[in-house]
């Protein structure tokens, strides 16, 4: 089976196991503070798909956000080696656990493959909708077997713009700061819990654009992949080129792109 598909099968799999055990009384935990949650089915996705990227291919290294590392002083260090390394699973066991932990539907599995840095395939699964998105390096984007492409809007006043509101109070704060600036120019806002599917929806041209703060490389790195296969831009806040260590981001139809950079601008963190 090629990467891709792999990739796809893994995630679908992990994507059934998740939405099998919605409402079934699992252990919630807190990790940073009280809105920061993990579930023992984040832990159980990673461990799946671990195993399985494992199995197909044992040289490769992984990334996963429930990794004890992840959310220590070494991540910043991890991902600089990434950078470095020939082979590297970054992974979203579940994106949007505050979605999960609630019952509303909108939570993904996001898997992406990075090679010397770059990305390579990226898939992100909404298994609620059975809704598949992905891309290789050079081969185009697709949701569920079609081609995808990016909002033909040059405006923000024709188009749908997202955020999210991480759990990090700085991080939301700025959020909450840069919507002052935005929310009166666009045609609306959304804010649907997952950072990786607000990235698939601009790959698909349902969103015209996103920005978020405080982000990890597990929240964005397929969904980065996905809107340039479908020919859309994805840049950090001050109109930077995407790595693996960027946090805070812009991704857009590329039309956008700019004057959403120069509106985030001036609250900038
Ligand atoms: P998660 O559900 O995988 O934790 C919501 O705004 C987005 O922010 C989600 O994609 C969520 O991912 C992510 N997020 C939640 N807590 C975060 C934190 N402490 N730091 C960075 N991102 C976070
Ligand atoms: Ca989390
Ligand atoms: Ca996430
Ligand atoms: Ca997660």
């Amino acid at each position: 089976m090629s990467v891709i598909e792999t990739a796809k099968a893994i995630a679908r799999e992990a994507g059934a196991m998740i939405k099998s055990h919605m409402g079934t009384g699992f252990i919630t935990e807190t990790k940073s503070s009280s809105f920061d949650v993990v579930t023992e089915i984040d832990k159980a996705s990673e461990q799946l798909i671990r195993q399985r990227l494992a199995e197909v291919y044992p040289d490769h290294a992984f990334l996963g956000e429930e990794e004890s590392f992840a959310h220590s002083g070494e991540l910043q260090e991890r991902l600089e080696l990434a950078k470095s390394e020939p082979f590297v699973w970054i992974v979203d066991p579940i994106d949007g656990t505050n979605n999960y932990v609630q019952g509303i539907p909108g939570f993904t599995v996001s898997i992406a493959l990075a090679c010397h840095g770059e990305l390579i395939a990226g898939v992100i699964y909404d298994p609620c909708r059975d809704d598949i998105f992905w891309a290789e390096k050079g081969k185009g984007a697709f949701q569920n077997g079609e081609p995808i492409h990016v909002s033909p809007a040059d405006s923000l006043g024709q188009s749908v713009v997202s955020t999210g509101f991480p759990s990090n109070t700085k991080m939301r704060q700025a959020v909450i700061d840069s919507l002052e600036g935005i929310a009166p120019q666009c045609r609306s806002i959304r804010s649907l819990g997952s950072a990786a599917l607000h990235l698939a929806y601009v790959a698909s041209g349902r969103l015209g654009a996103f920005w978020e703060y405080g982000l990890n490389a597990w929240d964005i790195a397929a969904g980065v992949l996905i809107i340039e296969e479908a020919g859309g831009k994805v840049s950090d806040t001050l109109g930077s080129p995407y790595s693996l260590t960027v946090k805070h981001v812009i991704g857009s139809n590329g039309r956008i792109h700019n004057t959403l950079l120069e509106t985030l601008k001036p609250i900038g963190i």
